[in-house]
């Protein structure tokens, strides 16, 4: 299917040469997203975070596929080189779904969001997404009215989305409940609550835990059978040894909120300043901790890939 796409499309799609060699052997793909390097973490520790999450992905016996938009193109998969130098590109557009189209059409490098890259994946039918956190309702959103593209992305996808649940700069509540309204189906991994990526847990219990890649395989083929039109959200908890404390982070993101309210920074800009706000004041804590967690979402990515293979 992803062949006919690609001999379809080659005039805005391009492979890496691991991809299409992942492709002809039937290795099952895992994307990933590329706004997390471009927008979401400071260079070298962004490349270095994508670097490792590919190796991840790789010895587990799956092939990563970072996506993104360069020279007019969406790239499924960068090579080592590609990979390269995307990161230390300085202005790169941050791609959701809406400006996929026109940054195709201005031939500006992109780093693809949550909703960005689902909307590569539902093209090149790749059944498994891997980021860190999602984006969701901020936290003034009462006024704002700002709410990310990720949630209603994530509902048109028929994809698997595996994250740590929302990021914590976020109205953690009110993103869950934008979820259920939009009657995503939300799975928390092998514990009762939902986590809201650095905390482990939201204090929001979930509908239904997930304690296996075969289970997520099986529940996949559920929402195919019953004809699903929406994509599956299953949200892992940080590693215990990175989770970080309420206390001491709630009161960072409440001046974090009130600073860039202050100077004015909002729309797209927000979600990556909150979180350069945070690796200042945290002395890189949360930096750490971002970088574990997608650690940990590779992994159970891969292995969730592999399943849904053998399923
Ligand atoms: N996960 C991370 N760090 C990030 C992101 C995810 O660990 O920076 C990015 C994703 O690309 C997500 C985006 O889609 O942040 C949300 O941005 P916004 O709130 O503007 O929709
Ligand atoms: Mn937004």
């Amino acid at each position: 299917m992803i062949k006919k796409f690609l001999n379809k499309n080659k005039h805005f799609v391009k492979c890496s040469r691991e991809v299409l060699k992942a492709i002809d052997r039937e290795i099952p793909l895992v994307a990933l997203e590329s706004s997390i390097i471009s927008h979401g973490m400071p260079y070298p520790q962004s490349l270095e975070m994508a670097k490792e999450i590919e190796e991840i992905i790789r010895d587990e016996g799956a092939q990563p596929a970072t996506l993104a938009l360069l020279d007019g193109k969406i790239q499924i998969g960068l090579d080592p080189e590609v990979l390269d130098a995307f990161a230390k590109i300085q202005s790169v557009e941050k791609v959701s779904s809406s400006n996929l189209d026109s940054t195709i059409f201005s031939k500006k490098a992109g780093g693809t969001t949550v909703a960005g890259s689902l909307r590569i994946c539902n093209l090149a039918a790749i059944s498994v997404f891997v980021t860190g956190g999602i984006g969701g309702v901020h936290r003034d959103a009462s006024e704002s009215m700002d709410v990310s593209a990720d949630l209603q992305a994530i509902k048109e996808s028929k994809i698997i989305t595996i994250c740590a649940g929302p990021k914590t700069i976020l109205d953690i509540s009110k993103t869950y409940e934008v979820l259920e309204t939009l009657s995503i189906p939300v799975f928390s991994y092998r514990q009762k609550n939902l986590p809201a990526f650095w905390y482990r847990d939201s204090g929001i219990s979930s509908a239904c835990q997930i304690d296996s890649p075969e289970e997520i395989s099986e529940i996949f083929s559920i929402a195919r059978e019953t004809n699903s039109s929406k994509g599956i959200l299953l949200c892992n908890p940080i590693p215990k040894k990175y989770s970080l404390e309420r206390v001491q982070l709630e009161p960072l993101i409440s001046s974090g909120v009130i600073e860039l309210k202050k100077a004015n920074i909002t729309g797209k800009k927000l979600t990556p300043s909150l979180l350069s706000y945070l690796v200042k004041k945290t002395n890189g804590k949360t930096l750490l901790s971002n970088i574990e967690l997608v650690k940990s979402n590779a992994m159970l990515g891969a292995k969730i890939a592999k399943a849904l293979k053998f399923a």
